[in-house]
Parts: structure tokens; C-alpha cells; sequence
């Protein structure tokens, strides 16, 4: 399977996030590709590309153009005003304030734009954003060209991104960026599968309204994880995309047994739906080590779950999202391929 890869995801290195009261070092780290990168070569999985630049137009077809440019001069803007440490939004359009006020300042902005505080920018986060969202449309050009499956190895990731709002460690939308460049290229139906261990929020906004795009999340409960207000069971999809939002929300302690019964219903939904290629959202922070989640899955599940995505028997883009057991998430990440390449 080929992988796409851009080392200019190193230029995300924020020195903090905002947790449990302090700022301690990000759980989503540059090391992270190192190690799944580490475990490709081990195992043989080793034909990785660098991306294509595929232009802002890509970016535009999910993103608010308003949105695009504040991640572009966010920084610069934030040097201007006065400030040296990294971006950390402190305010937000809470009830009944003016949810559609433009703020002026920064720090206004900052919070018109974001939906959590954990997220730091730095001086190059909107260059490792752009360069994560050309390895997602890459990886997806190759679809398009013949490959059955392909691997984007993005960070940062994006699952958690809307048309117009970051955060979550996430700032562009990789997968729905992909997904939209299928449906531009020909595609009727695209199905999104999100498996990281968080309500995929940011995707389901985006298509909530579409009947052209299929989504379904496999989640730690929204009642006692992150995002905390979306990933609802009762979030079916709205006007002609009623039907097609599909959520599982699972509580904390879940294992394989549990998060694969819901898998397979939600396979079976994708097979129904019949789309034209599959995007899975593939976090791994549902392993049982993962420092910030709560469900139980071993190593050698995410072969067995690799396996039954392959038994869909559809072109596969894997686009990467979280997971944060950082030693572990190489095995965890390409135990998933090895498990769709082997059937
Ligand atoms: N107490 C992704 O996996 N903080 N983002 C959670 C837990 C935010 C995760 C705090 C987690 C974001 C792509
Ligand atoms: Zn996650």
C-alpha cells in the first residue's frame, strides 16, 4: 500500500497544550510520525511519497474562505498585536452572546474560530496544515489512478475541523477535503468510517446536509469525552441528508468484543449505502494504553478490524488522525493495514 508523507508537518511543534489547568507538552507530537514511519519500514510497507501541492481550491470546496485566511495570518497577526508565546484562544461566543459578530482583535478572532483551548498555533501551523491536507488529496489522487487502497499519514490531523472552526489538534479537514475530492472527480457516493477513539464532530458538520456523503463514528461516549457536545446517537443527519449521520457512542472501559459488534453494523451500513470509495478516519487512540481515552482495544485488534474494512471490498483511503500512546502507535497504525492487505 502506498503511503504519502510529508516531512512539513514538523513545522506544527507548538510547546503547549492547554491540560487539566497547565500547559504540558502536546499529546499530539511531531514523534508520532516518526514511529509509524519506523514501523512501515520494519514491516516492508515502505513505498512512501512525498505530496503534490493541490492548491488552496480543494481547501475552499469545505472550508470557509474567512476561515482560510485567518489560519494563513493568524500568527502574524497575533505577533502584531504584541504577543510572543503561541496562539491560545481565551474567549468565546458563549448562550446568548452574538454568535455572528466578527471580532476585530485577535483574540477575538482566535475564539470565532476555535472550539476548544488545548490547540495551540505556532509560527508554522498553517504550513503543516496546507502540507497535511496535499498528503490527504495525494493519497486520494492515487485512488483515483488505480491504487485499491492508500495510506495518508497526515498531521496534523482533522477530523475534528469544521467549514469554519479548528481545534482538537486539528485545523483543516483532511478526510473531508479527500471525500469532496472524490465526489469532484466523479464519485456519486462517498462513505466516511471515523474510528479514532473521538466523535469525528468537525466531519459531521460538513455533511450533516449531504446525502452524497456517508458518515459514521465509533466514539467515546460525547458524555464523558471530548468534543462533549456532538456525537449524539439521535444526530441521524438533517433535510436530504436525514439518514446519513450515523453515530456510536460507547462508554468508557469498551473493548474489542463491544467496538467491533458496532463496527460491523456500521460496515454493513456502508455496504448498503454502496459508495463509490471508502474514507477511514483512522485514529488509534481507542488503544488501551492511550494516555487521554477510555477504551480497551489491543494490538492485535486493529489487525482484526483491518481485515473486516478490507472484506467492504471498496478503494480505501486511510487518512491518519489521533492516537497518543506514542511507543505503540506504529504497531497499532500499521497492524490496521497489514490487517486490510491480508484479508
Ligand atoms: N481530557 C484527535 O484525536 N483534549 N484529537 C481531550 C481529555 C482534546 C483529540 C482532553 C483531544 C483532541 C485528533
Ligand atoms: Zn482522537
Amino acid at each position: 500500500m502506498l503511503t504519502v508523507y510529508s516531512p512539513d508537518h514538523i513545522k506544527h511543534h507548538p510547546k503547549g497544550e492547554l491540560y487539566a489547568g497547565e500547559f504540558v507538552t502536546p499529546f499530539e507530537m511531531p514523534r508520532r510520525m516518526d514511529i509509524i514511519l519506523g514501523r512501515l519500514a520494519e514491516t516492508g510497507l515502505d513505498e512512501v511519497v512525498a505530496p503534490e501541492d493541490h492548491g488552496m481550491a480543494p481547501l475552499r470546496r469545505i472550508h470557509e474562505n474567512d476561515f482560510l485566511e485567518f489560519l494563513e495570518t493568524c500568527w502574524d497577526q497575533w505577533v502584531a498585536a504584541g504577543y510572543s508565546h503561541e496562539v491560545v484562544p481565551s474567549v468565546w461566543p458563549a448562550r446568548r452572546m452574538q454568535q455572528h459578530r466578527r471580532p476585530e482583535d485577535i483574540d477575538g478572532k482566535v475564539g470565532y474560530y476555535s472550539l476548544a483551548a488545548e490547540t495551540a498555533i505556532c509560527s508554522g501551523t498553517w504550513e503543516a496544515a496546507r502540507a497535511s491536507a496535499n498528503v490527504a488529496l495525494t493519497a486520494r489522487k492515487a485512488i483515483a489512478e488505480g491504487c485499491d487502497s492508500a495510506f495518508a499519514l497526515c498531521r496534523p490531523p482533522g477530523h475534528h475541523a469544521a467549514a469554519d472552526l479548528y481545534g482538537g489538534y486539528c485545523f483543516l479537514n483532511n478526510a473531508a477535503i479527500a471525500a469532496q475530492a472524490f465526489l469532484d472527480d466523479g464519485a456519486q457516493r462517498v462513505a466516511i468510517l471515523d474510528v479514532d477513539f473521538h466523535h469525528g464532530n468537525g466531519t459531521q458538520d460538513i455533511f450533516f446536509q449531504r446525502d452524497d456523503v456517508l458518515f459514521l463514528s465509533l466514539h467515546g461516549d460525547p458524555r464523558q469525552a471530548f468534543p462533549s457536545f456532538l456525537g449524539y446517537e439521535d444526530e441521524t443527519g438533517a433535510g436530504r441528508g436525514e439518514g446519513f449521520n450515523g453515530n456510536f457512542p460507547l462508554p468508557p472501559g469498551t473493548n474489542y468484543g463491544e467496538w467491533g459488534r458496532a463496527l460491523e453494523i456500521a460496515c454493513q451500513r456502508i455496504a448498503d449505502y454502496g459508495p463509490d470509495a471508502v474514507v477511514i478516519s483512522l485514529g488509534v487512540d481507542t488503544f488501551k494504553e492511550d494516555p487521554i481515552s477510555f477504551f480497551k482495544l489491543e494490538s492485535d485488534d486493529y489487525r482484526r478490524y483491518g481485515s473486516l474494512l478490507a472484506g467492504l471490498n471498496k478503494p480505501t483511503l486511510f487518512v491518519m488522525e489521533g492516537g497518543y500512546a506514542v511507543e505503540a502507535i506504529g504497531l497499532n497504525t500499521v497492524n490496521v493495514l497489514q490487517g486490510f492487505l491480508d484479508r
